[in-house]
């Protein structure tokens, strides 16, 4: 089921470590909330209270998590966060902006751990209902640049992971960018702050035009 299927628009964001995601989509957030603009913004994992307590277990340094059951955990938190929150803001004619979705599994669990990716499609379908995006985002950012941006010490279980796995990460994304160029879009997260905020509204609006007033943000 695509977005298009709702009166809503379901639009995500994706990147490797440290790309800015979290915050242009809070700054769009304001912009959105001043032109009262109704929206949504949640993250894959930990958008729901259960998905809080499933991100918990999977971003905790020092848990030992099995591959399969890190993919696993993921899309159990994916179905609930589709079902309690995506579906029925989309229904309500919402725009929902999305930081990660099913392609982070196909980055991540695919390119990253190498587990097979016709699997983690057949999961992705099974945990949204075959609910998809009509507008991906790329912050891309080189690995190295992306990490340096975190917080030294702070790093999750994940960010912890060698050089090489956030290098394959972002090889991924930048194939599955190309593969299906309709749905997403790239933008250069290495750029200032205020530069990618510009050009982040700029492909909402080339994409979605009036639709949710995104031609209407500065
Ligand atoms: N994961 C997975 O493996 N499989 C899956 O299916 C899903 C996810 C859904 C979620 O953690 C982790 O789960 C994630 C993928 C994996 N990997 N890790 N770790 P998360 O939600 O906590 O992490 P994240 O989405 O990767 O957030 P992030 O790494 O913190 O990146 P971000 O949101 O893109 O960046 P940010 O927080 O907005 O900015 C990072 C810093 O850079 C911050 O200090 C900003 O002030 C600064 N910043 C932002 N923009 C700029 C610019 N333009 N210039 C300079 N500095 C900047």
């Amino acid at each position: 089921m695509s977005t298009q299927e709702y009166p809503g628009t379901f639009v995500t964001l994706e990147g490797p470590e440290g790309a800015g995601k979290t915050t242009q989509v809070k700054l769009l957030s304001k912009q959105l909330t001043k032109l009262g603009v109704p929206h949504v913004v949640t993250r894959d994992p930990g958008g729901t209270p259960l998905g809080k307590q499933v991100r918990r277990i999977l971003l905790t340094p020092g848990i030992n998590v099995a591959p399969m059951t890190e993919l696993l955990l993921y899309q159990a938190d994916r179905a609930q966060h589709v079902a309690e929150v995506i579906k029925p803001a989309l229904e309500e004619g919402k725009l929902v902006l999305c930081d990660r979705f099913i392609d982070s599994s196909i980055a991540y669990q695919g390119y990253g751990r190498n587990i097979d990716m016709k699997l983690i499609k057949d999961l992705n379908e099974l945990s949204t209902g075959g609910l998809r995006p009509v507008l991906t985002i790329l912050f891309d950012i080189q690995s190295e640049d992306g990490l340096s941006r975190l917080h030294p010490g702070g790093h999750d279980r994940i960010e912890r992971e060698a050089l090489d796995f956030h290098k394959r990460v972002r090889k991924g994304y930048l194939e599955l960018a190309q593969l299906e160029p309709e749905r997403w879009r790239i933008l250069d997260a290495a750029k200032p702050l205020t530069t990618v905020q510009g050009e982040f509204t700029k492909i909402l609006a080339d994409k979605l035009g009036s639709k949710h007033m995104l031609n209407a943000i500065e």
